[in-house]
């Protein structure tokens, strides 16, 4: 009996992988400079109901490479089995020879393809196909179902270099009707500016939360901006995520005067000394009285058991792109169960990325943190016809059945063909770094701007 027969459900008759590009600012962080474009992978799959499924994930080559070796897992599959073809894809799977299992807890962006795993992107657009097959939305076939109609989401506010210092193709603009659209190719480098950031995202999506990026200027320096943030939004919640950039003696130090002003901070200290990162982070929870949060320290279920253990950490960012949409709202149920606190981390995304991110919220049982997401520094570059529009600060959940979007595959063509035409499709921060200081090189412990 062939398991159409047997089950019932459509069958997946292609898979399709399909790199793209989009455009960036040139965002600091810790790691550099964003280049002027971004990359990501895009899995469509059609199926015998005639319908089309779509996922989003981390650009690059060897994520490609994975999601374009499990197509013969995935072809002739029914969509309904899609927990025992996940299972297969695990089980085939190989961990890579560079691997050497370190993770993100030093933000070595190189190894950011180890965390992030491809057949999330499957799993997405499976979840896609079987809730347009059974009627209902994909946030009701997570967890315990739809836990909320929108999703809280943070403003993520970043310092941008002046992109005319460097020989790089960024995109400009400076014509733009939108305030937000012409204002976020600029150089933001000081409170004020950040403050001007905020104000212009808080009249164009209604934030109420953000979030800046952290591990640029001198510690110190960047808690005057988070101080200017919280005179202009006395009821905000604000948020500082340095990616691990102080020591854990700086962190102690300029945060304990931040009791009270921060809501939470974010991964304020990395391994040091011959101690990990969660040994390291525990010690800090230990000297400051502010809830922490991490994406670096905990990104699959064992780092997390240590974590937890060592009581490092009260929110976990569990992005569906590391721990799987399934993972994802089981981390949401099990921190809620604990009295800890579920959100979301994000890279630069897509659309897709966007939809897939407001129904695994929309599942997650509760009360998560305002969900981090970069894309109001893409807003515009939509894949998607109907793209979910952020409100008030707060993300819609799409009500049709499945992800509740339409594809626009032209678009998608011509981020493809954007993405042909780069040199590199991988992620690198540091060249656009080298034309502000030349010469520059990571380093985990120095924040970008300060060599
Ligand atoms: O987009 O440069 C960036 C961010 O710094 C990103 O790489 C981080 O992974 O935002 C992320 C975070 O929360 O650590
Ligand atoms: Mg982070």
């Amino acid at each position: 009996m062939d398991h159409k027969t047997e089950y019932g459900t459509p069958v997946i008759t292609e898979m399709k992988v399909i790199p793209v590009a989009g455009y960036d600012s040139m965002l600091m962080t810790l790691s550099g400079a964003h280049a002027p474009y971004f990359t990501r992978n895009l899995v469509i799959l059609k199926d015998s109901a005639g319908h089309t499924g779509i996922g989003e994930i981390h650009g690059g080559d060897y994520t490609c490479a994975a999601l374009e070796s499990c197509i013969p897992l995935v072809e002739g599959q029914q969509v309904g089995m899609y927990r025992k073809v996940l299972d297969n894809i695990h089980k085939a799977a190989k961990r890579a020879d560079e691997d050497d299992g370190e993770g993100i807890q030093s933000l070595d962006i190189s190894k950011l393809k180890f965390v992030v795993k491809a057949e999330w992107a499957i799993e997405c657009a499976m979840l896609d196909l079987l809730g347009q097959y059974l009627g209902l939305p994909v946030c009701e076939l997570l967890g315990d179902g739809k836990q909320r109609d929108q999703v809280e989401t943070l403003g993520y506010l970043f310092y941008v270099s002046d992109k005319n210092k460097a020989d790089l193709p960024y995109i400009d603009e400076s014509g733009s009707q939108d305030p937000w659209f012409q204002l976020r190719r600029q150089e933001m480098l000081t409170p004020e500016r950040i403050v001007e950031q905020a104000q212009v995202l808080q009249e164009k999506y209604g934030f109420r939360n953000f979030k800046l990026k952290g591990g640029v200027l001198a510690g110190a320096e960047e808690m005057e901006a988070i101080k200017a943030l919280k005179k202009a939004y006395p009821d905000g919640r604000i948020n500082i995520d340095p990616n691990g950039a102080w020591s854990l003696d700086e962190a102690i130090k300029i945060c304990k005067p931040m009791e009270g002003i921060l809501t939470y901070i974010e991964d304020p200290c990395g391994p040091e000394a011959g101690y990990s990162s969660r040994e390291i982070m525990a010690e800090f929870k230990n000297a400051v009285n502010l809830p922490v949060a991490t994406n670096m320290i905990a990104t699959d279920w064992r780092q997390f058991y240590h974590a937890a253990a060592l009581k490092a950490v009260d929110i976990v960012l569990a992005d569906p792109h590391f721990w799987g949409f399934g993972g994802s709202v089981r981390m949401a149920q099990l921190l809620n169960d604990w009295g800890l606190t579920w959100g979301s981390h994000s890279n630069n995304h897509f659309d897709i990325t966007l939809t897939a991110f407001a129904h695994v919220a929309a599942a997650a049982p509760g009360t998560p943190t305002a969900l981090d997401t970069h894309w109001i520094w893409q807003d515009g570059q939509n894949l998607l016809l109907d793209t979910p529009e952020i409100k008030n600060g707060y993300l819609e959940v799409p009500k049709k059945p499945g992800l509740g979007v339409t594809i626009n595959m032209e678009r998608v063509m011509e981020a493809n063909a954007l993405y042909k035409n780069l040199k590199n499709h991988d992620r690198d921060d540091a060249e656009a770094m080298q034309f502000l200081i030349p010469g520059w090189k990571f380093d985990s412990k120095k924040p970008a701007l300060v060599r």
